[in-house]
Order: C-alpha cells, then sequence, then structure tokens
C-alpha cells in the first residue's frame, strides 16, 4: 500500500465515507496487501476521530457514520484474516461488559481468535453478570474474554470475575481483559488472568491462557 492509499483510507474511515473505504479494500486485497496492514490504517482513522470527540471537535453522529464505515472495511477483511479456522484450540465466551456498548475492538478479537480456530461465543454488548453466568454454565468455555472501553465500565471486570467465582465457575476457566483504558496491571488488579493490548495480542494470550488452565 502506498503512502497516498494509506492517507486515503485513513480519511475514508476519519470522514465516514463507507463506499471509498469499500473501494481501497477491495483494490488493496485484489493488490495482495496485507490485511493487518489495512486494519492498522483504519483502526488509526477512528482513534483520530476519538481524539477530536473527545475534544468536543466531532459529535456522536460522526463518530457513528465513522464506525459504519469501518465496519464495511472490517467485513471485507474478515476472510482474509482468518487463518487458521480448521483447528480447534477451546472455547471462548466474549462480551462487552455491562453498561458498555463499544464492540469494534471486541468484535476484531472474536473475529482474531474464531479465525484462528478458537470457538467463540459472542454475547455482544452491555452483557450483563448474569448473562456472563449463565453462558459460562451452559458452554463450559476455556476462556472468558471481556472488553470494556470506559473508564466506568472496566470495574465489571471483578464483578463478574467475584460472581464466577463464587458460583463455582472459576475453576478451569482463564480470564482475558482489553479495551483501550486496562493495562496489564489494572487487568492483575481486578483478578484476570491475562490482558492483550491488541487482537492480534489476544491470540497468543489466549493460546497461553488456555494452556495453562
Ligand atoms: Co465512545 N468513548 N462513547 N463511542 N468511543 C471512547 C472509548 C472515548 C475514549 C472517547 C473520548 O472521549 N476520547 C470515551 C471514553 C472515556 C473514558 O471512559 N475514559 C468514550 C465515551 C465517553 C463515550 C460515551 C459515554 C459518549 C457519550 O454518550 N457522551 C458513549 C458511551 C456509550 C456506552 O458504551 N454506554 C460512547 C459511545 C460511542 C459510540 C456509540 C458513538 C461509538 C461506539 C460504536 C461501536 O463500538 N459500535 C464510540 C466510539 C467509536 C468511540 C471511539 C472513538 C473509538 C473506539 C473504537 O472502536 N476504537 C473511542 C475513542 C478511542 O478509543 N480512541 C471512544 C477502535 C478499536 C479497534 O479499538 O476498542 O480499543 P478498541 O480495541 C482495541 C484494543 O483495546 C483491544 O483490541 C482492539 C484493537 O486490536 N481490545 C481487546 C479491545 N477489547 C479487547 C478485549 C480483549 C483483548 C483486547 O480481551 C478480552
Amino acid at each position: 500500500m502506498d503512502q497516498e492509499t494509506r492517507e486515503d483510507l485513513f480519511a475514508s474511515v476519519r470522514y465516514g465515507d463507507a463506499q471509498d473505504v469499500v473501494e481501497i479494500i477491495t483494490e488493496e486485497l485484489a493488490a495482495g496487501t496485507d490485511p493487518n496492514a489495512l486494519l492498522d490504517v483504519m483502526i488509526g482513522g477512528i482513534q483520530a476521530l476519538g481524539e477530536l470527540f473527545k475534544d468536543g471537535a466531532v459529535f456522536l453522529p460522526e463518530v457513528l457514520i465513522s464506525v459504519r464505515a469501518m465496519n464495511r472495511g472490517t467485513e471485507l477483511l474478515k476472510p482474509h484474516l482468518a487463518s487458521n479456522a480448521q483447528a480447534n484450540r477451546g472455547s471462548v465466551v466474549l462480551g462487552s461488559v455491562g453498561g458498555d456498548i463499544h464492540d469494534i475492538g471486541k468484535n476484531l478479537v472474536g473475529m482474531m481468535l474464531s479465525g484462528n480456530g478458537y470457538r467463540v461465543i459472542d454475547l455482544g454488548v452491555d452483557v450483563k453478570v448474569a448473562t456472563f453466568l449463565k453462558a459460562i454454565e451452559e458452554h463450559q468455555p476455556d476462556l472468558l474474554a471481556m472488553s470494556g472501553l470506559l473508564t466506568t465500565t472496566i470495574p465489571q471486570f471483578s464483578v463478574v470475575i467475584d460472581a464466577s467465582e463464587q458460583a463455582g465457575l472459576r475453576r478451569g476457566l482463564g480470564v482475558m481483559v482489553g479495551g483501550a483504558p486496562v493495562t496489564q496491571e489494572y487487568a492483575t488488579k481486578v483478578g484476570a488472568d491475562g490482558w492483550a493490548e491488541d487482537c492480534i495480542a489476544a491470540i497468543d494470550e489466549a493460546g497461553r491462557l488456555i494452556g495453562a488452565h
């Protein structure tokens, strides 16, 4: 991908031009560009918008239009990011915690895990504690993966972890957490077994945690 295309893709996500995103990604994939590189540029575009959103320079509708453009691009990348879907490396219950409706990062983590041989049960967004517990009971996963983007919602990690312990569901279950405000230090503090900075690191971390339990 040349610099001009990189800038175009970045701007198309930033300004929410879904049609341009689709065109660029389609052309680049056909030209053999690494899908991870395309994903990185799109993530940069949505994050740049986040900064403007924080400063009050753009508003929610603009963010949503960009999210839609990003999702169109991600859908196109999906089959190309899935490299090892045949293997059976374990099962994962995944969700964005209660009160949190951010799901781009969660969806990328889910996509990467399922593309790398994990069976992913995605509970969606704003997942209440009881819903996580019910899914753990029902699916007996190897890993519980929780995503949180808000400083006000990530305390839910420890609520879910404590509740799963009290319900006797924690044995044999690895817990991975992640999301923009989450750090390794925070993950350790709330009693999670692991943390991943991004959806690529999440693949290795899931493998490590499942191997350790
Ligand atoms: Co919101 N939002 N948002 N938002 N939003 C942030 C998070 C914010 C940082 C923006 C800002 O102020 N700069 C800010 C949070 C501040 C804070 O808590 N400290 C914020 C706010 C305040 C809000 C609202 C409260 C705004 C309002 O209503 N006033 C509101 C809350 C809604 C709610 O959840 N209850 C809100 C709403 C929204 C939209 C609906 C408009 C939209 C979400 C749409 C959607 O997700 N479907 C939105 C968006 C798009 C953002 C920003 C701009 C982008 C988030 C994103 O998708 N990033 C964001 C600013 C930012 O992050 N810079 C912002 C790209 C994505 C790929 O990154 O999700 O971090 P991320 O995922 C990464 C890693 O973190 C990791 O892998 C991914 C990359 O590979 N990862 C994991 C994620 N989950 C993981 C789990 C793992 C492992 C790794 O293991 C389980």
